[in-house]
């Protein structure tokens, strides 16, 4: 099967982290297609950084449907575009901070998020809210680092996320780490060696929840609001439609 993995900011170091942290949990059979788009920022840090990537991260939606993709993660944190994406797609659309949270929730009672910024704490918190997360999140933390520092190598990020993701596990009794963005996924297994609980980088339980999805022979609901989007004119968007044949 072939999963296509969306990276939305346009940062190519991260796309290049975010495939190889997928292909190395992937199936003997599943390729994985790790892209980003060329047009949006080169970071997500807020709601107007999400609302600009999710129209481009659409259009790799779009494009890998016209490539017969059977399915799709969305790399980013604030899961942009998530519902829009499950209209135009056929197969299952995961976003990596739904997948990673219902991964804590099964081997945790309780979980904390340590995030990049403290101005996207809030989108974790209504991502917990919206997923029915809440009863289980214990605490959600920021390291006040940009999202570029963790591709930065002369960054101090590895010790700083690994410091709060300790305090979240003495401080918050939190059972498990799930992290907060999708630049963090080479971070995970070195940090649980470190501290000892599940620190679950959503990435790489996101493409195994859609290899799961497709394999048990399961797509995305076409009754109701996930139904493909209704064909129409965009004005002054070039060629933009998802009429389908
Ligand atoms: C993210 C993420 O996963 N990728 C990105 O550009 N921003 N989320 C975050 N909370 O920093």
């Amino acid at each position: 099967m072939r999963i296509k993995v969306i990276n939305p900011n346009t940062t190519a170091s991260m796309t290049a982290k975010i495939g190889a942290a997928a292909r190395a949990v992937a199936g003997p059979g599943t390729e994985i297609i790790a892209v980003n788009p060329e047009c949006g920022p080169v970071s997500i840090e807020g709601h107007y950084d999400e609302a600009i990537a999710a129209a481009a991260l659409l259009e790799e939606i779009r494009k890998g449907e016209a490539d017969g993709v059977d399915g799709y993660v969305i790399a980013c944190f604030g899961d942009p575009g998530l519902l829009a994406a499950r209209e135009v797609a056929s197969g299952p659309v995961l976003g990596i901070a739904e997948a990673a949270m219902h991964a804590a929730s099964f081997l945790a009672t309780g979980f904390s998020v340590v995030t990049t910024l403290g101005r996207t704490k809030i989108i974790a918190h209504h991502l917990a809210k919206s997923y029915g997360m809440a009863p289980f999140c214990r605490n959600i933390r920021a390291c006040e680092l940009e999202v570029l520092a963790l591709e930065d190598e002369r960054s101090d990020a590895r010790r700083i996320i690994t410091e709060e993701c300790r305090r979240a596990r003495d401080e918050d009794e939190a059972g498990a780490i799930v992290l907060g963005c999708a630049g963090m996924a080479d971070l995970a297994k070195a940090i649980e060696r470190e501290i000892g609980v599940p620190v679950i980088d959503g990435v790489t339980v996101a493409v195994k929840f859609v290899e799961a999805l497709v394999a048990c022979g399961l797509a995305t609901s076409k009754h109701g609001d996930l139904a493909y989007p209704i064909a129409k004119t965009f004005t002054g968007l070039n060629g933009m439609s998802v009429a389908r044949s």
